[in-house]
C-alpha cells in the first residue's frame, strides 16, 4: 500500500499567482523609470508579453537592449546603469502597490488563511525583488502578513532565475523539507519548469499573460484558486472535487 505524503508547506510564486501584477504593475513601473531616465522606450502590452520570456527585471532590461537598443550596450558602466534604472523601477512599483491598485487574485487570501489555521508552512519562491514582495503583501494582507511566511526566496538571492530550479532548491533548503512534503503554485511556463526541475508537484493558476502557455507536467491547471461563491474553471490535468482550492485539495493533488 502506498504511504501518503502529508502536505507540510505551500510554495507560492508571486507575480501572476498571488496577484496579476505584470501588465498594470511591473510594466507601468518600467515605463515610469524609463521616463525618469529620459529614455524614449515604451513597453506596450504586447511587447511586454514577449519580454516576459526573460525573468527578472534587470535581465529583462538587458534583453530588451540587446534586441531593440543595442547602441546603449556600449556604456562602460552598463551593469551599474541597469541596476540603477531597475532600482528606480522598484520604487515606482512599490508606490503603485502602496496605492492599492492591484488586488490579490481570487482565493489567495482565503487559502493563505486556511493554511495558517492548519499549521501548514507558507513560503514564497519568486524571481521578483524582495521589496516588491513586501510591498504587495503589505498593501493587500497588511504589514503583519510578511511574518506569516516562514521563508521568502526572492530576486538575486540565487544567481539563476526561473526557469532554473535554484530558487525552489533554496526555499526547500531553508524550510528543511523535501519536495515530496510540498506543493508549488505557479502561473507561468517558466515558473512551472523551475518547480518541476526541483521535483515539486505544481498547480497552475493561469494569469493574464500566461493562459496560452504550455503547462505539460502540472498536476492541474485552473483559471484561479476559486472561492465557494466564485468557483474556478478547470483547464487541464486533475479536476479537483470542488470549485475552490483548499488544504484538502492541495493534499490530494500532492499525492496524485
Ligand atoms: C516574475 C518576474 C519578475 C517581474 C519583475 O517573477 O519575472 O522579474 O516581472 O520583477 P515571478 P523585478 O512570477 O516568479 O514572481 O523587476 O523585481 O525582477
Ligand atoms: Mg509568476
Amino acid at each position: 500500500m502506498n504511504k501518503e505524503n502529508k502536505l507540510r508547506a505551500v510554495l507560492f510564486d508571486v507575480d501572476g499567482t498571488l496577484a496579476d501584477t505584470e501588465q498594470d504593475g511591473h510594466r507601468l513601473a518600467f515605463n515610469a523609470a524609463f521616463k525618469q531616465f529620459n529614455l524614449d522606450w515604451n513597453w506596450d502590452i504586447d511587447l511586454y508579453g514577449q519580454l516576459l520570456e526573460v525573468t527578472g527585471g534587470k535581465e529583462r532590461i538587458r534583453h530588451y537592449m540587446e534586441t531593440y537598443a543595442p547602441a546603449a550596450l556600449e556604456r562602460p558602466d552598463l551593469s551599474d546603469w541597469i541596476a540603477s534604472l531597475h532600482k528606480t523601477k522598484t520604487k515606482f512599483f512599490e508606490a503603485l502597490m502602496e496605492s492599492g491598485s492591484i488586488p490579490l487574485r481570487p482565493g489567495v487570501a482565503r487559502l493563505i488563511d486556511e493554511l495558517r489555521q492548519q499549521r501548514i508552512k507558507l513560503a514564497i519562491a519568486t524571481t521578483t525583488t524582495m521589496d516588491n514582495v513586501t510591498a504587495l503583501l503589505k498593501s493587500t494582507l497588511g504589514e503583519e502578513s510578511i511574518g506569516w511566511f516562514d521563508v521568502i526566496g526572492a530576486g538575486d538571492i540565487v544567481p539563476l532565475k526561473k526557469p532554473a530550479p535554484d530558487i525552489y532548491h533554496w526555499v526547500l533548503d531553508q524550510l528543511g523539507m523535501t519536495p515530496q512534503q510540498c506543493i508549488a503554485i505557479e502561473d507561468s511556463e517558466n515558473g512551472l519548469k523551475a518547480a518541476l526541475a526541483a521535483d515539486l508537484t505544481t498547480l497552475i493558476t493561469v494569469s493574464g499573460y500566461t493562459h496560452a502557455q504550455n503547462f505539460d507536467g502540472a498536476v492541474s491547471v485552473l483559471s484561479d484558486l476559486g472561492e465557494p461563491s466564485q468557483p474556478f474553471t478547470q483547464i487541464k490535468g486533475i479536476a479537483p472535487a470542488q470549485g475552490w482550492v483548499n488544504y484538502h485539495i492541495l493534499n490530494t493533488l500532492m499525492n496524485r
